[in-house]
């Protein structure tokens, strides 16, 4: 679909489109911040996630340009499904993505990083592959990608998050090599610190831990991650923002940081 070409059927607005954005990990966060943004700048967006009851929350946010499905990024069948719901994508946003625990390389607990490489690696492989030929076939497909600092700089206490962001890095470098000649776009944008509900989850629930990493300084939000994402889905066809290092002012690399307190 050529942007602003054709209308959305059915929809409250029925304005122009630029055409069709898939989301995962919509349900909270810098994706959900992510689909709401899309929607308001023209995009019918299909969000995915494991949780529908957060999924319907933000469609009601996308003023009627959003549709949500079930999907969870590391069960390749669930994958499949999902692929199979949608026949036109022209921006698929690899969000999905987990931390789990921040022990150190000798004591690394294997599960966590099984887990990490199944979400964040192979997830986003397997999506990726999933909707490539609708990427192509859409005549200016983008794939944009959420990495991390962690997928640059190794921390203490990070190594199983900065492997599996590290393979995710390398496999944004390698599928943009191999399309060249396509008109698909690669983009991965890496932001630092933002203050969301994955700190918590990579702490396993411990909100006091939590509110510690950001303890007086102020962190990126889900909605900053997700303007970038609005400007990079939005550049002229010929225009590939290859990558984006965000940070908040407060932080200058992955563990250096200005606290007030
Ligand atoms: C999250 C950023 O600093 O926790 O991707 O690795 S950090």
């Amino acid at each position: 679909m050529t942007q602003g070409e054709s209308t959305t059927p059915g929809t409250a607005t029925a304005t122009p489109t630029r055409g069709v954005a898939v989301v995962t990990g919509a349900s909270s966060g810098i994706g959900a911040a992510t689909a709401v943004q899309l929607a308001s700048l023209g995009y019918d967006v299909v969000l995915g996630a494991r949780r529908a009851d957060r999924l319907a929350e933000v469609v009601e946010r996308c003023a009627g340009r959003a549709r949500a499905l079930p999907l969870d990024v590391a069960d390749p069948a669930s994958i499949t499904a999902f692929a199979a719901a949608i026949d036109h994508c022209d921006v698929l946003v690899n969000n999905a993505g987990i931390a789990v625990g921040t022990e150190s390389v000798a004591e690394a607990d294997e599960a966590a990083w099984t887990s990490m490489y199944e979400t964040n690696v192979l997830g986003t492989l397997r999506v990726t592959k999933a909707f490539l030929p609708l990427l192509i076939a859409s005549g200016d497909g983008q794939v944009i990608t959420i990495g991390s600092v962690a997928g640059r700089e190794p921390y203490e206490g990070g190594a199983g998050y900065n492997a599996a962001k590290h393979a995710v890095t390398a496999m944004t470098r390698v599928l943009r090599l191999e399309l060249r000649g396509q008109p698909v776009r690669v983009c991965q944008i890496d932001p630092g610190m933002v203050e969301t509900e994955f700190t918590l989850n990579r702490l396993g629930g411990d909100a006091e831990g939590a509110s510690k990493v950001y303890a007086g300084m102020t962190p990126l939000t889900g909605q900053d991650i997700a303007e970038c994402v609005g400007w990079v889905a939005t550049r002229p066809a010929h225009v590939n923002i290859d990558s984006m290092l965000v940070f908040a002012r407060d932080q200058t690399s992955a563990r250096v940081v200005h606290r007030t307190q």
